[in-house]
């Protein structure tokens, strides 16, 4: 009997259309960043505070993936004309297909960059390319010192690294030290970067994506 090898079909397809996002996206100069994290780490209020933070100064569409509702959405269009919802129903994670849909509905020559929020999950978000020229990974304290170290595939793939909610330090239990040593052995060239979103301590953050994104002049050489 023929064999069917499903799972490796699935991935190929979904990368010939990743590569016709990348395409797409640095033909119209938009530098592309997909978010992954934890649910609830704080990836829609980032980038709502990005968005207010760079306001004017970069253009930035968002395309945020969910399983239900638009609340996401709703959150980010009082601050960027250019947000689109993805639900996915009972999907676990953004495919490419999924972003070239939601594509046609961002108007890319008034774009700079390009931010996917991902689905809440730190495991198969990290297969799926979507056409990003990087990827970023978050966490935040609440969640405990040993995620890194239990998610090493995201620690691999991702460019940067964000630990958000660092106001809490003083209230959880959590090895600050353990966690940073555990992301340097997992990818020693990746930067760590430690946020508060909740008190506005974003800097570290804005200034390396003000550094890779050049506004009006196409998106900074990437590898991916
Ligand atoms: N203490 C604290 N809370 C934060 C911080 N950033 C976000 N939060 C809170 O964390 C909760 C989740 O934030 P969201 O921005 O919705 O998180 P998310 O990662 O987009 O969540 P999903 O899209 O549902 O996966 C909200 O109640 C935020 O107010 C922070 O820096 N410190
Ligand atoms: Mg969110
Ligand atoms: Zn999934």
């Amino acid at each position: 009997m023929k064999e069917i090898p499903v799972i490796e079909n699935v991935l190929k397809l979904n990368d010939e259309v990743a590569s016709l996002n990348r395409q797409t996206l640095r033909e119209a100069g938009v530098f592309t960043v997909n978010l992954i994290g934890s649910p609830g780490c704080g990836k829609t209020a980032l980038l709502e505070a990005t968005l207010s933070r760079l306001k004017g100064r970069m253009r930035i569409a968002v395309l945020v993936g969910d399983l239900a509702t638009a609340r996401d959405a709703e959150r980010l269009s009082r601050r960027s004309d250019q947000v689109v919802q993805i639900n996915t129903g009972k999907g676990c994670h953004l495919d490419a297909n999924q972003v070239r849909q939601a594509l046609k509905r961002v108007e890319l020559h008034r774009v700079d960059a390009l931010v996917i929020e991902n689905v809440g999950n730190l495991i198969c978000p990290v297969g799926f390319d979507l056409g990003q020229d990087i990827k970023v990974g978050m966490f935040s304290v609440s969640e405990g010192d040993d995620k890194a170290a239990k998610h090493p595939h995201l620690i691999h793939e991702s460019d940067l690294l964000i630990l958000n909610k660092t106001d809490l330090l003083p209230y959880v239990p959590f090895n600050l030290q353990q966690f940073r040593e555990d992301v340097a052995t997992l990818n020693g060239a990746m930067p760590l970067i430690e946020l508060s979103v909740l008190q506005g301590q974003i800097d570290p953050w804005i200034r390396w994506l003000s550094d890779v994104v050049r506004p009006g002049r196409g998106s900074a050489e990437q590898s991916r």
